[in-house]
Parts: structure tokens; C-alpha cells; sequence
């Protein structure tokens, strides 16, 4: 009965309120922004002991983070607080052809994060660990970190190791993620791609097969078909389930929010597709939110819409 734990950099995140460019913006919101907290958030939410591992300066900002990662009942009293560097920054920028991504974060307290954090609590204990494709590519420590943790095959490590690819095109020198994050998903036990993602990274033309087919490691891939559905690869083949209907108010965060509910339907022995239903039913609490992390909704609910005919849904 191990804890899930989630390794990864969150920032604060700044956004012009309304959307506007940047340039011109006189207003900003203060968020926080992280795909493996949202991960705990969320998993926290499903009743799922979940401990976010990483590093943020000796700063507002970093209280802000830790407070606000807490606030979901995710354990962060292993986080370091580092008095050298700061906590990373995101700023977003919305234009016409949609939003980019500022980065502030080269030399954050999460950067220095190394390979060292895999030797004692909460690591040591943990029964999942959580990664995305972000950690490889933010510093040499980072992506050494992410080497040790998927060195070990897998039937030889004392937890399970999840890894959501969550391609960042800013984050890496053109064409360099490609090789780099397949390796690595290819030694994880559970994988989560889009469809969209993947065709960015390994070759336009790719269907849900051909990924599976570049990604033969994993025991789980789960692939995803934006708001139609998502593909669950596993040795008794492939289970795909339709995404549920719903009204999108911000996207960010619900490929963290379907990561979050699919490995919670799976540590609590779900079925396949009972698992990849509460990962959708989880995304829509972020697609309804202009933040990362919305509220889930009751577990009546939940339960309801989790035994609903497929008709229902999409
Ligand atoms: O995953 C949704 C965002 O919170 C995430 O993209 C921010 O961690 C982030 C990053 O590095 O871009």
C-alpha cells in the first residue's frame, strides 16, 4: 500500500486576464502551473495517496506553490526548498493564433534537481512513480534523474513507473526530443501519449497502432484521440472508450487530470475500461476551468457517469 509519487518542476504561472497579448496586457492572473502536481492534485481527489517530488526556491513564489499543491491533499513535505535559486516562472501569451509559453526557468530551484532523489523516502517506498517528457528536457541533473529512475528493468524495481510524454516544443533544440522521449517511455510500465503529440514527434502519417508499435516496452500505453476517445494498449490488446461530451472553457491541464484518473482506476483494480472512463470523467474537471486544477465532481456522480451505457458518451 505505497504512495504514488509524482517528480517534476511546478512554476507559477502568469496569464494576461482577458487573454490578450502579452505585450499590451495590463493585467496578469498568478497561477500555479505543473503537470506531475496536477497528477497528485487529481489523484488526491480520487482518495489516492499522492507526494509531489521536487524543488522550489526560498520565495513567495515557492510558498505559493507549496501551498497551493498542498491544498488538494497531495503530501509536499518532501519538496526542497532550495536558498540559491528560484522558482521557476511560466508566462503565457495569447495571440491570435492561439497562446505561447514563456519560460523562466533555466536556473530554477527544480533544475538542480539529480538523480540523487531516487535513494531515499518517499522515493524508496513509493509502489508509482510519476514522470513527464518536461523533466528531461529542463537540465543535465534532470534528464540524468530520469536516466537512473528507468535504468532498472522494470520486473527488477520496487515500484512501477508512469511517464506521460507531454511533448513541450519550447522546452528542446528542434528535433531533439523525438529519440530522447521514446527511449524513455519505452522502459516505463504505463505510457500516456496523444495521438496529435505523437504524430508531432515520430512521423505525421501515425496511427494509434504505429505508436504502439514504436512504443513495444510499456505493458500500458494509453493513446489519445483529443475530445473522441483514448486507446488503452495493453498483452490483451487494445480497449478504446469514447471521451465524454462536455463544453471546454481552458485546455491545459486535462491531460494531466485523464493521467491522474486512469492510474487511480488502476491502483484501485479496476477494469480496463472502467479506468480509462475515469480518466475522461477526471479531464473534464480541468476542461471546465481556466486553471490546471478544477474540482471533482461527487462520487455520486462520479459512479453514475462510470456505469452509464456508452451511448452517453461521445
Ligand atoms: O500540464 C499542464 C501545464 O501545467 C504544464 O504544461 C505546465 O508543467 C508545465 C510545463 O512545463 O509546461
Amino acid at each position: 500500500e505505497g504512495r504514488v509519487v509524482c517528480v517534476g518542476e511546478t512554476m507559477a504561472a502568469l496569464t494576461p486576464d482577458p487573454p490578450e497579448p502579452l505585450e499590451h496586457a495590463d493585467r496578469l492572473r498568478l497561477a500555479v502551473a505543473g503537470a506531475e502536481s496536477n497528477v497528485a492534485m487529481y489523484l488526491a481527489g480520487h482518495g489516492i495517496p499522492a507526494v509531489w517530488l521536487s524543488a522550489v526556491g526560498d520565495d513567495p513564489l515557492g510558498r505559493r506553490v507549496l501551498a497551493a499543491v498542498a491544498s488538494a491533499g497531495v503530501d509536499v513535505s518532501y519538496v526542497r526548498t532550495d536558498p540559491r535559486r528560484p522558482t521557476g516562472l511560466m508566462v503565457k501569451d495569447p495571440g491570435p493564433d492561439g497562446t505561447r509559453v514563456h519560460y523562466y526557468r533555466s536556473r530554477s530551484a527544480a533544475s538542480a534537481l539529480g538523480p540523487d532523489l531516487l535513494d531515499r523516502e518517499p522515493v524508496s517506498t513509493a509502489r508509482l512513480l510519476h514522470f513527464t517528457g518536461i523533466t528531461p528536457a529542463l537540465s543535465a541533473s534532470c534528464r540524468a534523474l530520469m536516466a537512473r529512475a528507468l535504468d532498472t528493468p522494470s520486473d527488477a524495481r520496487p515500484y512501477a513507473i508512469s511517464f506521460d510524454v507531454n511533448h513541450r516544443a519550447a522546452l528542446w533544440p528542434d528535433g531533439t526530443a523525438a529519440p530522447v522521449l521514446q527511449r524513455l517511455a519505452n522502459r516505463a510500465d504505463i505510457v500516456f501519449v496523444g495521438l496529435d503529440e505523437a504524430q508531432t514527434l515520430w512521423g505525421a502519417d501515425l496511427t494509434t497502432e504505429d505508436v504502439r508499435t514504436l512504443l513495444p516496452g510499456p505493458g500500458t500505453v494509453v493513446i489519445k484521440d483529443g475530445a473522441r476517445s483514448a486507446t488503452a494498449f495493453t498483452a490483451d490488446g487494445p480497449a478504446t472508450v469514447p471521451a465524454l461530451r462536455t463544453t471546454v472553457v481552458e485546455p491545459v491541464g486535462a491531460g494531466d487530470a485523464f493521467a491522474a484518473g486512469f492510474l487511480a482506476g488502476l491502483l484501485r483494480g479496476e477494469p480496463l475500461t472502467r479506468a480509462l472512463r475515469r480518466g475522461h470523467i477526471t479531464a473534464v474537471s480541468a476542461l471546465k476551468v481556466t486553471g490546471d486544477h478544477g474540482p471533482l465532481p461527487p462520487p455520486v456522480e462520479t459512479e453514475h457517469l462510470l456505469t452509464l451505457p456508452d451511448t452517453a458518451w461521445r
